[in-house]
C-alpha cells in the first residue's frame, strides 16, 4: 500500500462525526489505513480561561464571528509539512466531481468547519486557506459539508472503491446523470422492468441507458447539457465575457 491520505478536520463539534466516520465506505476506508481522519477540537486551542473560540463581529450586525487565533493554533499544531487547507463556508468556491479528484491526490488535507456566522476573514487570508461550498443551500456549520466532501474524495482514494464499482463509468464523467437501475422483483406493484433490460443484448441495453441518462439530465438538470454544449470554457465568448474584439 502506498501512503494513505491523511484529513485533520478542526471542528468545535467532533462528536458530530463519531457516526458517520464508523459506518459504509468511510469506516471502511478507515478501518483498512487507505485515509486516516483525524478530529480536532478547535475549543483544545483556546487559551483565554473561559474557553472563548467567538466574539462579536467588528462593524455590528447579528451573530458571532469565529476568532483567529485558536483556528490558526489548531492547524500550526499539525506540522509544518505543506498541506492543503480548505475553509467550508457557503461564500467558496463551489465543490464538485473535479475538486474531489483533485484532493484525492494530496497526500495531506485540512478541513476547517466554522459555526456561528463564519470565521474571521484572515483565516482565508493569513494561513491561508481555501473557501469551498458544497452547494448553493445554508447550513448551520462546515460539519455537513466536510463529511460530504470527505465521503466524495475517499472513494476515489486508489484502492477504497472495488472493480466492481468501476469509477470512470459514473454520473459526471460523462457530463450526464446516471440511468435508471432495476433490480428483482420484475414486477412490482403494477410497474414493470423495462424489458429490454432482461433480453441480455448488451449493446442494446447500452443504448437505451445511455437515452435513458439523457432524459433524465434533460429532465432534471438541463444546466449539464447547455454546459455541454457551450465546451470546456463555459461558453465565456458567447456571453462577451471575453476580452474586447478589436
Ligand atoms: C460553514 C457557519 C452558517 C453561514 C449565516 C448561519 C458549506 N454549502 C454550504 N452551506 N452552508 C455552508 C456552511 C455554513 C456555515 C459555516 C459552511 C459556518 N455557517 C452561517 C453564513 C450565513 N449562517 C456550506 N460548505
Amino acid at each position: 500500500m502506498t501512503e494513505p491520505l491523511r484529513v485533520d478536520v478542526l471542528t468545535l463539534f467532533p462528536r458530530m462525526f463519531d457516526g458517520p466516520l464508523r459506518q459504509s465506505l468511510l469506516g471502511r476506508a478507515i478501518e483498512s489505513g487507505l485515509v486516516e481522519v483525524r478530529i480536532h477540537d478547535i475549543r483544545e486551542h483556546a487559551h483565554d480561561k473561559h474557553r472563548q473560540v467567538d466574539d462579536y463581529g467588528f462593524g455590528g450586525g447579528p451573530g458571532m464571528v469565529m476568532k483567529p487565533e485558536p483556528v490558526f493554533d489548531a492547524v500550526e499544531s499539525l506540522g509544518e509539512e505543506p498541506k492543503r487547507v480548505v475553509l467550508l463556508s457557503p461564500a467558496g468556491r463551489r465543490f464538485d466531481q473535479a475538486m474531489a479528484r483533485e484532493l484525492a491526490t494530496e497526500p495531506r488535507l485540512v478541513l476547517i468547519c466554522g459555526r456561528y456566522e463564519g470565521v474571521d476573514e484572515r483565516v482565508v487570508q493569513g494561513l491561508p486557506a481555501e473557501e469551498v461550498s458544497i452547494g448553493d443551500f445554508v447550513l448551520a456549520g462546515g460539519e455537513v459539508a466536510a463529511l460530504a466532501m470527505l465521503e466524495a474524495v475517499t472513494r476515489l482514494v486508489p484502492g477504497v472503491v472495488g472493480n466492481e464499482e468501476s469509477l470512470g463509468e459514473e454520473s459526471f464523467e460523462e457530463g450526464l446523470l446516471d440511468y435508471p437501475h432495476y433490480t428483482r422483483p420484475r414486477s412490482f406493484r403494477g410497474m414493470e422492468v423495462p424489458a429490454v433490460l432482461l433480453t441480455g443484448d448488451h449493446a442494446k441495453i447500452e443504448r437505451w441507458r445511455r437515452e435513458a441518462a439523457l432524459e433524465k439530465t434533460e429532465r432534471n438538470r438541463p444546466d449539464l447539457l447547455e454546459a455541454e454544449a457551450m465546451g470546456p470554457d463555459g461558453g465565456a465568448d458567447e456571453r462577451g465575457s471575453s476580452e474586447e474584439a478589436p
